[in-house]
């Protein structure tokens, strides 16, 4: 029998506050519920789901640079998608397609928000769709490890 893929879902610093502050940006749901969510979604889609959130940044790349078999790596990088070289340098070396997401419409922010240092080498972004955006994110990569669709770079 063939072994379930596993998809990644990282979650960058601050993002478990979700629900308890912010709410007009971010929404209501918290992250446990936004996992439960997501998991339902990818089980009923044929995937394994791993899910998780750090505050740091080295932990985020110490992630990245561990989950190397994963079919496909979901980033919500927070904050440090405006700032850092080294995350985006780690998913360089991702074999695996890597979709951004963020909850809010980072384009119609601050002047910093606008700058990502992640999308240009990213498949995909998804953004300003809430935390929908996460099921969205499992249907993009659903649809391009089904059909073939990934193309690296
Ligand atoms: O819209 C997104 O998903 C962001 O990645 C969220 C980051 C922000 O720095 C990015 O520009 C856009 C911030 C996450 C902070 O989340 C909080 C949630 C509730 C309360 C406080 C912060």
């Amino acid at each position: 029998m063939r072994r379930k893929k596993t998809i990644a879902i990282l979650n960058g610093p601050n993002l478990n506050l979700l629900g308890s502050r912010e709410q007009d940006i971010y929404g209501h749901q918290t992250l446990s519920e936004i996992e439960a969510a997501c998991k339902e979604h990818a089980s009923a889609a044929g995937y394994r789901l791993d899910f998780r959130q750090t505050n740091s940044e080295g932990q985020l790349i110490d992630w990245i640079q561990d989950l190397s078999k994963v079919g496909a790596i979901i980033i919500n990088p927070a904050a440090y998608t405006h700032t850092s070289i080294a995350i985006r340098d780690a998913l360089i070396s991702c074999d695996c397609p890597v979709i951004e997401v963020h909850i809010s419409n980072v384009l119609k922010r601050e002047i910093f928000r606008r700058e990502s240092l992640i999308s240009d080498i990213a498949s995909g972004i998804i953004c300003g769709f809430g935390t929908y955006g996460y099921i969205l994110a499992l249907n993009a990569v659903d649809d391009l490890l089904r059909n073939g669709k990934f193309i690296d770079g």
